[in-house]
């Protein structure tokens, strides 16, 4: 562990969430003097600052823009808008700004784990499970690190020889913050308009996520469906020997992982590419075994064949994976109609890949709908369309593309944010639907104008349906 860029500075950490009580106290451990910032000043904010006052971390709430006196480097969390105040600040000051995911970096020691970095709009947090479930099929060390939810610095903290590889998730935010991470591969799943309001434009959010190929050593796995992720492969500055493997729901070309006949193939990491194939796993190996995510399986198992992994074990880990929940989740059957949770579906993305796995839907969307249009999304979906119902703070965005691209398709829009909106939406949604319909949650949009987070948003929706189940027998 090399801690000497951070012994004896000034640090102001920015936010006390998940990132910032990590790195506060990773840094206060290495002798650091650490004053972390909030914004906010609520109940549970205070517990924390309590917590990290009585290990010596000073901790300032209620006010997220001033910068305190002294500071010699700012420790950001992933989520604080590179134009906040602090910054601005920092930036007047003469003091870097760096995010936790770059201590991380700095910190490991000569013999640390090499990280697999995953990110892409959508599908990074299943992606980055699948590869740790093959790194671990195959006997190695790892651990699924990053936005996923453990900070990585944790994970660096138990030492060098604590884990042979990581499989690391890193979002545009992080990325951003992190301008010497060097992974050893790294995958762009896709690209598609998120997080703008942070960002500021596409161009600069493509940009951060363009930063995950910035050195790679051996492989950056872009995906051919998506030329932007090729793109930015070849924008980026990689080590020499470095190579781009692209992944396919298709036949793969020489140097691509794809798909023949139901069978995940590799033709990038077998010895001649031109004539050989190798088998890795069945389509039916995957869980669930639908388009964009198989695309997943296919780029988890590039990063793990670039880090050596043999093919059985990227067919035992990917046998082994199960995804989370409301990712595209079976709720019940009632009255002949399926109801499918993908609360998890939070931008026009995501919502797009599960409006194009089913027929007939009666689509629930809305909510927060972080600067994005949804005119794409509608006409790409509109043939899909049985009816939509739609809830949430920015409801009136999808409902007038909705007017635009699919004029005749019924409407419901739902004028209420209390608990009951959830099971009012799944009864509207109910009436419209045909047996043999599909009703579908997946709102294109964030949960927290009226939940806490999509967890809540999916389990709310689960209750719904089993009100509706009960009132059925
Ligand atoms: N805050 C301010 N001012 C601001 C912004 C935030 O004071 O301008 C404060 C908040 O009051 C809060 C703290 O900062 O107390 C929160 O910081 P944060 O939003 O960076 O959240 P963390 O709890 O540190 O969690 C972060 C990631 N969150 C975000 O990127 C928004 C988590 O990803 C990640 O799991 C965690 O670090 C560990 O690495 C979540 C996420 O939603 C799951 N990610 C986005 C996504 O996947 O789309 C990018």
């Amino acid at each position: 562990m090399t801690g000497q860029d951070f012994a004896g500075q000034r640090i102001t950490v920015a936010g006390l969430g998940v990132s910032g009580i990590s790195a506060a106290r990773a840094l206060a451990g290495l002798g650091a003097t650490v004053t972390v910032v909030d914004g906010g000043d609520g109940e549970k904010q205070r517990a924390t600052a309590a917590e990290l006052e009585a290990a010596g971390i000073a901790v300032r709430l209620g006010d997220g823009e001033t910068l305190p006196e002294g500071t010699g480097l700012v420790v950001t969390s992933p989520g604080w808008k590179p134009s906040s105040p602090l910054f601005a600040a920092a930036a007047e000051a003469g003091v870097d700004v760096i995010g936790d995911v770059e201590v991380a970096w700095r910190l490991r020691g000569p013999d640390a784990a090499p990280w697999l970095a995953i990110t892409g709009t959508n599908g990074k947090t299943t992606t980055t499970q699948m590869l740790a479930s093959i790194l671990a099929a195959e006997g190695l060390r790892t651990a699924a690190v990053g936005n996923i939810g453990t900070p990585i610095i944790d994970v660096i903290q138990e030492g060098d020889d604590a884990y042979d590889v990581l499989a690391v998730e890193l979002s545009s935010y992080q990325l951003h913050w992190a301008p010497s991470l060097r992974a050893h591969s790294a995958a762009v799943l896709n690209l598609a308009p998120d997080h703008l309001d942070w960002h500021g434009s596409m161009e600069a959010y493509a940009a951060d996520k363009g930063r995950i190929y910035e050195g790679n050593t051996v492989a950056c796995v872009y995906n051919v469906a998506d030329k932007a992720t090729e793109d930015l492969v070849r924008e980026a500055d990689v080590e020499e020997g470095c190579r781009a493997i692209g992944f396919t729901l298709g036949t793969p070309g020489p140097g691509q992982v794809g798909v023949v006949e139901g069978i995940l193939v590799d033709r990038a990491f077998v010895e001649n590419r031109q004539k050989q194939a190798q088998e890795l796993a069945e389509v039916a190996d995957v869980d669930p075994p639908a388009p964009h995510n198989i695309a997943n399986a296919l780029a988890a198992a590039a990063l793990a064949r670039a880090f050596g992994v043999q093919p059985a074990s990227v067919r035992d880990g990917l046998r082994a994976f199960h995804p989370d929940a409301h990712r595209i989740q079976h709720v019940a059957d009632v009255a002949g109609t399926a109801y499918i949770d993908d609360s998890k579906a939070t931008n026009t993305h995501a919502a797009e890949a599960s409006l194009a796995a089913y027929e007939h839907i009666v689509w629930i969307a809305g909510g927060l709908a972080k600067g994005a249009t949804f005119d794409e999304l509608v006409q790409k979906s509109a043939g899909h369309l049985r009816g939509a119902v739609l809830i949430g703070k920015d409801r009136a965005l999808i409902a007038e593309a909705l007017a635009r691209h699919a004029p005749d398709v019924p409407v419901v829009d739902l004028d209420r944010t209390d608990t009951g909106a959830m099971s009012e939406a799944v009864r509207e949604a109910a009436r419209l639907a045909r047996p043999g319909d599909t009703v579908l949650l997946a709102p294109a949009c964030a949960s927290m104008d009226m939940y806490l987070n999509y967890n809540k948003r999916g389990d709310a929706f689960a209750d719904a349906v089993r009100e509706l189940a009960a009132q059925d027998q």
